[in-house]
């Protein structure tokens, strides 16, 4: 079956459904509705909502409606508009790079520690650089977790440190070195001006003059960081919205074993 749970081939899922030409659903099959949002530097009128429907129609949309604007402050509005999109993709040719692996819960983590590596494994953490974001490393470090995922500090067999935000790279480097750590996890979430990219980047780099860099598994995390993307920079692997520490702690302990770091 081709398209993975949705095929054309599955006949009692819909019959004008396309995968190679693949359009957003609204009312009914390939209707292509949308709704996209956009903030505009002009006042909240009429001309205004005209502007945001033109642009709209630039963007691929036909019809499109302007369901909702308001004023952000005297020069700036907001719109919400609605329509139907022009253009479709081929579902059957995307490639996605992604974690190649099955991820085990807590338990299963635990047990493949106690069988496969039998000491603690070390985890240091940080929203590094500049950003001052703590939600998205907590969700993954903290005891409680997130979404029903309990967090890194919980699971035994991990010594799990959380350094917070706002950790300079040399310092985290150094926290890392002292507590000889098998794995790191960054996390970043502000991407204004590509800065995530330069302090991603400025890590490794500084990994690498310090001798370390093949000696820990390094991990990139946030709600704008693809498993393609941290690849590209250096990193072992990517973790972005909707993975929860179960998922970066089955890499790591696998990985783990992998590089025979037992
Ligand atoms: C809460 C928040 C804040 C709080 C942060 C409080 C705190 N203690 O963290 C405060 C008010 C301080 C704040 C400040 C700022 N913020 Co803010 N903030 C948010 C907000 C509303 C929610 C973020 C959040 O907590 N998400 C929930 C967590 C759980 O999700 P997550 O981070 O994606 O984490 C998940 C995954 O990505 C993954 N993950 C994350 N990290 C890691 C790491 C690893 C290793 C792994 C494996 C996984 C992983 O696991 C998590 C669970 O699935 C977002 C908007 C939004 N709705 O997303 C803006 C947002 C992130 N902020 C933004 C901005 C611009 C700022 C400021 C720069 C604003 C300013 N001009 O001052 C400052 C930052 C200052 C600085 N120096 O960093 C922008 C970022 C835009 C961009 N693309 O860069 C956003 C998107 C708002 C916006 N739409 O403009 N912010």
């Amino acid at each position: 079956m081709s398209g993975g749970l949705y095929s054309t081939e599955d006949k009692n899922f819909d019959t004008t459904l396309d995968l190679k030409k693949l359009k957003p659903y609204g009312d009914t099959m390939n209707d292509g509705k949308v709704q996209i949002s956009l903030t505009l530097p002009v006042p909240a009128d009429e001309k205004g909502a005209e502007a945001a429907k033109e642009l709209a129609k630039k963007m691929g949309l036909s019809e499109p409606a302007v369901s909702h604007y308001g004023s952000l402050d005297t020069h700036f509005s907001f719109y919400v508009v609605y329509g139907s999109l022009n253009h479709t993709v081929n579902y059957d040719e995307i490639h996605v790079e992604t974690v190649d692996i099955e991820t085990m819960d807590m338990y299963g983590v635990q047990n493949f520690i106690k069988e496969n590596i039998k000491r603690d494994v070390v985890i240091v953490g940080a929203s590094t650089g500049t950003d001052a974001h703590t939600v998205g490393i907590d969700a993954v470090m903290n005891m409680k977790g997130y979404a029903g995922h309990y967090g890194l500090e919980r699971y035994k067999g991990i010594e799990a440190y959380n350094l917070g935000s706002q950790v300079e790279n040399e310092e985290f480097i150094k926290k890392a070195i002292e507590l000889k750590a098998d794995a790191l996890l960054v996390s970043q979430t502000v991407t204004q001006k590509n800065i995530h990219i330069q302090n991603l980047t400025h890590l490794v780099e500084l990994m690498e003059a310090e001798g370390i860099r093949d000696k820990v598994i390094l991990i990139a995390g946030g709600p704008r960081i693809s498993h393609e993307l941290a690849k590209e920079l250096g990193y072992d692997a990517g973790f972005g919205p909707g993975k929860y520490a179960d998922d970066v702690a089955t890499f790591i302990v696998e990985e783990m074993v992998k590089r025979e770091m037992v």
